[in-house]
């Protein structure tokens, strides 16, 4: 009985909150209504969260992909609905700007409902005081809309690459192999790839020095960075496609890109923290 009494915290005591808490979390490209979006895992994370402001920098639902072929899970719902219930129960603010997949909002922009608002572009002021330009990017993609890095290579499209990649990884799984991508491969190793991924990267740069902003956060080729090109700092958010990535801005204003099983391990550890504390808590005599 004494023992248990040590491990008991003072009744006044806040209790360690049970999500993990950041200032921004950016997400892009979540290409909802396809097959490939990992909108699970996405879940997953996002019922962990909670945020000050929530930017989805674009390609959230892919229109394109649902006009061709009518796609979606209860998992996709349950995201839209998350993302509501961040911006009415958590009190988030939520930004939704426009990609090229989801360009049918662009009839409504600018628009604001309550703390939902649909924009082309954001300016996101970070605790510093440091400005970053948050657009989606597609705009420098300079020769088609879509996947320029790709389209370099020759015909392939990114959607072949990747029902290829699944069928591949599926027989890895089946040999017990961890995850391959392609793309990201071809990303990173294609000569012609790499240098439409580092003019794309010099061109939001130009535009956010030009807007007189520290930074730029993008999406839409689906890989993420953070670096300084110059005196901007570059920053891309990636995908729920492929590499599962995020920008946070901690509560402290360190700003970061993130991978899914960080964001996992950080959520478990908060969880983990926050039933102990209820449990201890259970222990304590009424008084
Ligand atoms: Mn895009």
């Amino acid at each position: 009985m004494e023992d248990q009494e040590r491990f008991v915290s003072p009744p006044q005591e806040p209790l360690p909150p049970a999500k993990i808490h950041f200032r921004t979390l950016v997400l892009s490209d979540l290409h909802l209504g396809t097959k490939d979006a990992q909108a699970r895992e996405l879940l997953d994370v996002l019922r962990g969260i909670r945020c000050d402001k929530l930017i989805l920098n674009g390609d959230i639902i892919d229109l394109w992909s649902l006009r061709r072929k009518n796609y979606w899970t209860p998992a996709h719902t349950a995201v839209l609905r998350r993302i509501m219930k961040m911006a009415e129960k958590d009190g988030t603010k939520v930004v939704y700007l426009r990609g090229n997949h989801d360009d049918f909002i662009r009839h409504l922009i600018p628009i604001s409902l309550d703390r939902i608002e649909l924009a082309e572009e954001h300016i996101h002021v970070d605790l510093q005081g440091r400005r970053f330009l948050c657009i989606h990017g597609d705009a420098f993609d300079t020769v088609t809309a879509k996947m320029r890095w790709l389209a370099v290579l020759g015909d392939i499209s990114y959607q072949v690459l990747l029902d290829i990649n699944r069928f591949y990884n599926k027989w890895r799984a089946w040999r017990g192999k961890e995850y391959f991508s392609l793309s990201q491969a071809i990303k990173g190793k294609v000569k012609s790839a790499v240098s439409f991924i580092s003019s794309f990267e010099e061109h939001l740069q130009t535009l956010a020095a030009r807007r007189g902003c520290d930074g730029i956060m993008c999406g839409h080729i689906h890989k993420a960075e953070d670096r300084q090109i110059g005196a901007i700092r570059y920053l891309n958010s990636g995908d729920w496609v492929e590499s599962l990535t995020a920008i946070v801005e901690e509560t402290d204003g360190t700003l970061r890109v993130v991978e899914r099983a960080e964001l996992r391990e950080r959520i478990a550890a908060q969880r983990t923290l926050h039933e102990h504390a209820v449990q201890s808590r259970g222990f304590v005599p009424a008084r």
